[in-house]
Parts: C-alpha cells; sequence; structure tokens
C-alpha cells in the first residue's frame, strides 16, 4: 500500500489541533503504521528541506520548523499521497480549499499547520529521514 510521510508542525502542535488532524486521517480510513514527538533539529531541516535551502524563506522556514514539538507520521492507503495532500489544502492558507487542514488551522505560508509528501519518491526519502524500519507497523 502507498505510504506518506505527514508533519503536524510546531503551529498546529501549540494550537491544539493535533487530536482533530490526527482523527481526520483516520475517518478517512488512512492506516497509522507510525507515529511520533519530536523537536526538528536544524540538521533534520536541512534534509528534509534539502530543496528550500538557499531560497529567500529558508531561514523563516528553519527557525519555524525547529521552535517547538512537532508529531510525525507514516500513513498508508490507496492514492494516500495526492488524497492527504488535497486533505491539506494549498500551501497559503488563503488559497486553500473550504474545510481543509490548512484552511481551519494554518496562521500563513510559512505556519501552515501540516507537511506532507509529495510524489513517492519523496515519501521515500522523508519516510526515512523521521522513522527506521523496526519503527513502521505495516
Ligand atoms: P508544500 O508543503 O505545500 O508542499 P512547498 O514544498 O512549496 O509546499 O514548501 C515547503 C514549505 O516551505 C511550506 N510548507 C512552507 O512552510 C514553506 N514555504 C514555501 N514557500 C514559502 C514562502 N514563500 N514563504 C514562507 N514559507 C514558505
Amino acid at each position: 500500500m502507498e505510504k506518506t510521510l505527514v508533519l503536524i508542525k510546531p503551529d498546529a502542535f501549540k494550537n491544539h489541533h493535533t487530536g482533530d488532524i490526527v482523527k481526520r486521517y483516520e475517518d478517512e480510513g488512512f492506516q497509522l503504521l507510525a507515529m511520533k514527538m519530536m523537536k526538528m533539529t536544524k540538521e533534520v531541516a536541512a534534509k528534509h528541506y534539502a530543496e528550500h535551502i538557499g531560497r529567500p524563506y529558508y531561514a523563516e522556514l528553519e527557525s519555524f520548523m525547529t521552535s517547538g514539538p512537532i508529531v510525525a507520521m507514516v500513513l498508508a492507503g490507496d492514492n494516500v499521497i495526492s488524497r492527504v495532500r488535497e486533505i491539506n489544502g494549498k500551501t497559503d492558507p488563503k488559497e486553500a480549499a473550504e474545510g481543509t487542514i490548512r484552511k481551519l488551522y494554518a496562521e500563513s505560508k510559512g505556519c501552515n499547520a501540516v507537511h506532507a509528501s509529495d510524489s513517492p519518491e519523496s515519501a521515500a526519502r522523508e519516510v526515512h529521514i523521521f522513522f527506521n524500519e523496526a519503527e513502521i507497523f505495516d
């Protein structure tokens, strides 16, 4: 079954939306294969956001993502990668569709509540930044 990496970002965690967000994915029928709470280090941020290093917003992104606890999880299901991105909504909450997680909970394009892998290649890479095989219950 297809897998994706989801992160509940520091803003959504701080604002007590973790339970609602996890419930949303479970209600959709996705299987939770792994989950942990952690603080993202600058080193992990650089790995996870490698393609964004050097962009004008990278310093802000790094500082935000390392500012407080995050919840990382691996979800599985049919077309889970594209379906989770649809449920999350567009990067900028102003452009996100009604009812999406970012529309409901995100503050701005930078502080936007959740991350989800955007392709099978990204998912395969990102899952292993946060979890080893023994932590994934598939
Ligand atoms: P998505 O997370 O929707 O796939 P990407 O891959 O374009 O979006 O961007 C990764 C992350 O970088 C975003 N989730 C957001 O936090 C941050 N980001 C992207 N563009 C900007 C921007 N113009 N200003 C601030 N942060 C940004």
